[in-house]
């Protein structure tokens, strides 16, 4: 049986969702919605009750080194298929949108941070002209592409690349969304830092949905405390952690995704990026609060 309290290799994972596909195939299917640079599949679990709905996104592991995201992404998973048809809200939502979970969204460079260097964060392409490896895909997408709170040196941990979505894990993603058409959320998960975080990273102009975007974080934060009494802070990424640009949660705004979140999970720096095991857990369950909050506001504001 699969062990929720451990943290697992990319094989381990991979067969993981192949087994939980084999067993709920009712409910849930692998899609493969492109391959990394060095070939892996980039596979993303569906979840779904009936053709042509909206769709809620999430994604963990874009940094490879923040263990604690795939870890939850992995719990979250079996969460769904074992709430749907129990927790009357959950299965509300999936009675009327889908839900894509890319877990694995940099599988490159989680490999290499099982194999060769635990803190590796980017992607691992080459880079023309240099010896170091990798972009950061948290730089790399077409919103304020190249401006403040990004690099264009490519050894450093947030080179933007050598233009917007040129890494595939990125493009697959960009494309998805494009051809789907019907995103109405977009949650892309982080750690650490203990933070919910909204539009926008490359400007200090507010989002236009602001005021929204502000409470739905307020209440969704005030769940995930209610667990475990974990503290967030939550705002705009520039006013709360630091400008960066080139941003996911930028990218998907900008597509006219209003719900577009980007948390930080724990903890503040006690662990950082190397979170204890048995810290798994309690943070997937407390961020499933906060997921459930914004999902269920989704729906209910279509
Ligand atoms: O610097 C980042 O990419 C993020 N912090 S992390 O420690 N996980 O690397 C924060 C960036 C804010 N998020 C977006 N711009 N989407
Ligand atoms: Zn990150």
């Amino acid at each position: 049986d699969f062990v929720y309290t451990n943290y697992h290799d990319l094989n381990s994972i991979y067969s993981f969702m192949d087994m939980l596909v084999a067993e709920n195939s009712n409910l849930v299917s692998k899609i493969v919605i492109g391959q990394s640079y060095e070939n892996r599949p980039l596979n993303v679990l569906k979840f779904s009750t009936g053709a042509n709905r909206p769709g809620i996104w999430i994604d963990t592991g874009i940094h490879s080194r923040e263990w604690v995201t795939q870890a939850s992404g992995i719990w979250f998973s079996k969460k769904i298929v074992t709430d749907y048809g129990r927790d009357p809200v959950l299965t509300d939502i999936l009675n009327n949108y889908d839900i894509f979970l890319e877990i694995v969204t940099n599988p490159d460079g989680f490999a290499y941070t099982h194999s060769r260097d635990r803190m590796w964060r980017k992607t691992r392409k080459p880079n023309s002209g240099s010896s170091c490896v990798g972009v950061d895909p948290n730089r790399n997408w077409d919103a304020g592409f190249g401006g403040a709170g990004s690099s264009s040196s490519p050894c450093t941990e947030t080179y933007r690349g050598p233009s917007a979505h040129s890494e595939p894990e990125v493009k697959a993603i960009v494309d998805f969304v494009k051809s789907h058409g019907k995103i109405k959320a977009f949650v892309s998960i982080h750690s650490y830092s203990q933070m919910l975080l909204y539009p926008y990273g490359y400007t200090s102009t507010p989002a236009k949905d602001q005021a929204e975007l502000h409470e739905l974080a307020r209440k969704a934060i005030t769940s995930l405390q209610s667990l475990y009494n974990t503290r967030y802070t939550y705002g705009s990424i520039i006013s709360t952690i630091y400008q960066a640009s080139g941003g996911t949660i930028d990218w998907t705004y900008n597509q006219g995704i209003k719900y577009s979140y980007t948390f930080e999970l724990r903890d503040t720096g006690r662990y950082g990026f190397i979170l204890p095991a048995n810290q798994i857990v309690p943070t997937a369950e407390e961020t499933w609060l906060a997921l459930m909050a914004i999902m269920e506001h989704t729906k209910n504001n279509p």
